[in-house]
């Protein structure tokens, strides 16, 4: 089932001088391709736009600034299953919880600052799609 997914790579990957690591791990991946690629800084109401379901929660405010807080690199990705593929490359939330061999196991070690973004589902696939690349 060929899917699409959004994937960010977070100012932490930006600054840490990750962009060429991770991306490499997602080209590797056998038939999937990357479909669009943009370095940008976020604004405020992408940002809400975007993390509107965690609004509230403790986490939600300095989370939204540390996505402020530098350039991220947005991705589409197309391919077999690649909504349930990104994610299990990226490794669960909590980084120090994440296997190695993961991105977040390999690289994190703090929860905000878990270095990359992916869509969790079909449904959020096409909500965040259409937030950052409306028209695509
Ligand atoms: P994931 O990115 O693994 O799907 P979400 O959607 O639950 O995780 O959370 C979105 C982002 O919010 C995470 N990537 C992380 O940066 C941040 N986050 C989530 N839970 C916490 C927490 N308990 N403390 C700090 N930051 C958090």
């Amino acid at each position: 089932m060929s899917q699409r997914t959004l994937v960010l790579l977070k100012p932490d990957a930006v600054r840490r001088g990750l962009v060429g690591e991770i991306i490499g791990r997602i080209e590797r991946k056998a038939g999937w391709r990357i479909t669009a690629l943009e370095l940008r800084e976020l604004d405020q109401e992408t940002l809400e736009q975007h993390y509107g379901e965690h609004r509230g929660k403790p986490f939600y405010e300095p989370l939204v600034a540390f996505m402020a807080s530098g350039p991220v690199v947005a991705l589409v990705v197309e391919g077999e299953r690649v909504i349930e593929g990104v994610r299990a490359l990226a490794g669960p939330t909590d980084p120090i919880a994440a296997a190695p061999g993961s991105i977040r196991g390999d690289y994190g070690t703090i929860v905000r600052e878990n270095l990359i973004h992916a869509s969790d589902s079909e449904e959020s696939a096409e909500r965040e799609l259409k937030i950052f690349f409306p028209g695509r």
